[in-house]
């Protein structure tokens, strides 16, 4: 029997695809470049369901009904270009080769091409939800051609994560669209990380709270609009003891955080396109700040605030506001992150469905969260929204915040506790409702030491103030 999908590369992710493929009823070739790796999949798994066991990529490809639908699943940039180069002279035209690893949007980009010149589809993925997703239901972002999704579309569907019996699976767009919109996602998911650290750091030193005792606070605030995957586990890493020491186990973890590298594209690739994702990049940063050891090592003896003790009814009314100040804060970093999906949807010309997208994410990926809905009927209401902080129901939620917000910023500043996603995060929001900035001091000294020009607010055109000689102003 002809297996309908094939996946080569059996490590985690992987092997619990292809098993999610043949829960659902298709039947799996797998596939994986040392063989013992498929081998001990076949010992373990074939009780599941129907796979064919392939040992090399000519047997995977012999194994597969037309149009060919092959997933590659291995480490992302070489390993995924030596797979590729390996499957391509063997596929015939129409044949589709799925990427589901964090490929960079870019290299997608550039394979795509030239698997197109060659008669391929190629479909880069993005999927979300880790092991645990890619076996139960993951969300999947694929790009590529409408044509490719027409065979692959209703397959990957069907193994996604579904939520109201929606699928958290969509044609995202064409070429690197897939894989650029996963980007985003982790960048979202850092910003959503660090907002929640920084909520756990205020309430323990600012409000005196001990991490059990947050957690119930997390736990609290999972029952209303913050609930989300994030906010649950959270609350669960801060109940958890140490079985080694008996202490609670967040303080015996070391307090430098590490990062795979999305976070950082999300940042590099903002900076290329000129999208403010400031808050995203507040994120990435306090990654990096932690894990510099040497830094805070020669900082420790620096001056600073004593955090005194709060009165239980104080530190009360403190996560009150921190819970509004990490909502307002959260509604600002999807903001970013979806304009900056918008920007690279029109400077790709992949035109994204950006309510699609809130969609996908509401089930299967890290940053699920019930707050995706809003964001959905956000871009119901009106598909063009320039930002999501000019959506009515945010707007208004965002007045009714904004004064615990500032208290919480204010708070951190006074006790010396650093508070860069809330700090940012309120920063944004303050400089886009400005009706004049500072910006236009900038323009000024630009053009007072590089002769930069400058726009007037009252006349068309570019001009330059002669600051050598007499200043006068002249049309640039
Ligand atoms: P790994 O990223 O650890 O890659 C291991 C697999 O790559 C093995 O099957 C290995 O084969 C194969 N491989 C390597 Br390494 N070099 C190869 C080459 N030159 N040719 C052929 N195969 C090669 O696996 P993973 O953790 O399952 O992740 C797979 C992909 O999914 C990655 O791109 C990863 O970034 C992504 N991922 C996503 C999530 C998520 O939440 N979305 C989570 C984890 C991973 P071997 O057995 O012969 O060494």
């Amino acid at each position: 029997k002809l297996a309908q999908v094939g996946v080569t590369g059996l490590a985690v992710m992987g092997r619990n695809l292809a098993r999610n493929f043949a829960r659902n009823g298709y039947t799996v070739a797998v596939h994986n470049r040392s063989v013992g790796r498929t081998h001990e999949f076949m010992e373990r798994f074939a009780e599941e369901g129907e796979f064919v066991a392939a040992e090399s990529a000519a047997d995977l490809v012999a194994s597969l009904e037309r149009p060919r639908r092959v997933v590659i699943m291995v480490k992302a940039g070489g390993p995924t270009d030596a797979v590729i180069d390996e499957l391509a002279p063997l596929l015939d035209e129409g044949d589709v080769i799925i990427d589901g690893g964090n490929a960079h949007f870019e290299d997608t980009r550039r394979r795509d091409e030239a698997l197109r010149g060659r008669g391929l589809h190629f479909v880069g993925t993005g999927i979300s939800g880790g092991e645990e997703g890619a076996l139960n239901g993951p969300s999947i972002m694929p790009g590529g051609s409408a044509e490719a999704y027409e065979s692959l579309g209703p397959m990957l569907e069907k193994i996604s994560a579904h939520v109201d019996g929606t699928p958290c699976c969509t044609h995202v767009g064409p070429g690197g669209a897939g894989h650029f919109v996963k980007m985003v996602h982790n960048g979202i998911e850092y910003a959503d990380m660090q907002l929640i650290a920084e909520s756990y750091d205020l309430l323990r030193r600012a409000g005196g709270l001990d991490p059990a005792r947050i957690a119930e606070v997390f736990r609290g605030w999972n029952e209303g609009r913050l609930a989300s995957y994030l906010v649950e586990i959270t609350a669960e890493v801060l109940t958890h003891t140490d079985a080694r020491t008996g202490a609670a186990f967040v303080d015996v973890i070391q307090d430098q955080a590490e990062q795979k590298g999305t976070g950082r594209w999300t940042v590099q690739t903002a900076l290329e396109l000129g999208v403010p994702v400031n808050g995203i990049a507040e994120a990435v940063f306090a990654r990096s700040l932690s894990g510099h050891g040497d830094l805070r090592e020669a900082a420790q003896g620096l001056a600073g605030p004593q955090p005194a003790a709060l009165s239980a009814e104080d530190a009360k009314r403190l996560a009150e506001d921190v819970e509004k100040a990490l909502y307002a804060s959260k509604v600002v970093s999807y903001a970013q992150g979806w304009n900056m999906i918008s920007v690279g949807s029109r400077e790709y010309g992949w035109d994204v469905d950006l309510g699609a997208m809130a969609t996908i994410w509401r089930g299967g990926c890290i940053i699920r969260a019930a707050f995706l809905d809003r964001i959905r009927n956000a871009y119901g209401n009106d598909p063009a929204l320039p930002t999501l902080l000019a959506d009515a129901e945010f707007s208004r939620e965002l007045a009714d915040a904004q004064d615990a917000w500032r208290r919480v910023v204010a708070t951190g500043a006074e006790l010396g506790i650093p508070t860069p996603g809330f700090s940012a995060a309120l920063s944004y929001y303050d400089a886009l409702r400005a009706q004049r900035l500072p910006a236009a001091v900038t323009q000024a000294q630009r053009d007072y030491f590089g002769a930069h020009t400058y726009r007037r607010t009252d006349v068309e055109g570019s001009f330059h103030t002669r600051w050598d000689t007499n200043r006068t102003e002249e049309p640039a």
